[in-house]
């Protein structure tokens, strides 16, 4: 019994020591920000994926062909999403945010979002490109656009682009977005792409090469001796567990030796 109590007392301290370790608060950077490993690190709503190669929107030069603007790959947002409030609610904004943009109704669509803390002064940016599936008239309440959000922030989220913007089927191509944080705090950035009026049509927006850029000097390395504390610490641990499982199978010889005697001895 005493062997049992080592041994579930060792596990309760290891099981510690890993949740103190292990234990993870919002990381100061971005996580997979040029999405070379897939969508590893982000959290997305209706139809995100990564692509290398994508066909659309149309400008002079005839169908527009877009490849990641930093590695291999990107992320990829299409309109044929899930609602207004969805979307909403997935990034934090305040209901009917959306709809403040512009001057038209968000119906549908898809939205990709990371949180991570910043400093005052530090500071985030991205490659944004808009690919229009769909044509704008003034009046016509059709005029699908993209967007990023920032929460908390005032304002939380703003227009990238759209296709009054860009022009009927037309694109961006790649542009750079950059923010500077004034207060420290857990942020979610996050950017979408949306049909407004109806639900088809949809349009495209590509994310890459997030990146975040700390004023903080670089975070010390911690001391050998942390390592060596947590070693001597886990070997401790192992030691008091043999020691316990030695003691049992002791204590289990002393009984069949006994038992072997008594047989004996009648
Ligand atoms: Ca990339
Ligand atoms: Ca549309």
């Amino acid at each position: 019994m005493r062997s049992y109590n080592y041994l579930k007392g060792g596990l309760a301290a290891v099981a510690l020591l890993g949740m103190t370790l292990g234990a993870t608060a919002a990381h100061a950077d971005i996580v997979n920000g040029s999405f070379e490993s897939g969508l590893s690190g982000w959290s997305g709503i209706g139809s995100v994926n990564t692509s290398v190669l994508f066909t659309g929107g149309v400008d002079s030069s005839g169908l527009g062909l877009h490849t990641a603007q930093d590695g291999l790959w990107m992320a990829n947002l299409n309109g044929d999403g899930v609602n207004r409030n969805q979307l909403e609610s997935f990034l934090g904004l305040s209901n009917g945010n959306l709809d403040t943009l512009t001057p038209h109704t968000v119906t549908n669509g898809s939205a990709l979002k990371q949180t991570f803390m910043a400093s005052a002064g530090d500071s985030i940016s991205f490659s944004w490109n808009f690919i229009a599936n769909d044509f704008y008239t003034p009046g016509s309440g059709l005029n699908d656009f993209a967007f990023f959000s920032l929460v908390p922030n005032n304002p939380s989220s703003g227009v990238l682009s759209s296709i009054q913007n860009v022009g009927n089927f037309g694109f961006s191509g790649w542009q750079t977005f950059t923010y500077t944080f004034t207060e420290t705090n857990e942020y979610t950035l996050g950017f979408g792409v949306v049909n407004t009026r109806d639900v088809f049509f949809n349009s495209t927006l590509l994310i890459d090469n997030v990146q975040f850029h700390s004023t903080a000097p670089p975070a010390a390395v911690p001391e050998p001796g942390a390592y060596a504390t947590a070693g001597i610490f886990g070997g401790a641990l192992l030691a008091g567990i043999l020691v316990g499982r030695r003691r049992k199978k002791d204590d289990a010889e002393r009984l069949i030796d006994g038992a072997d005697e008594s047989v004996l001895a009648v």
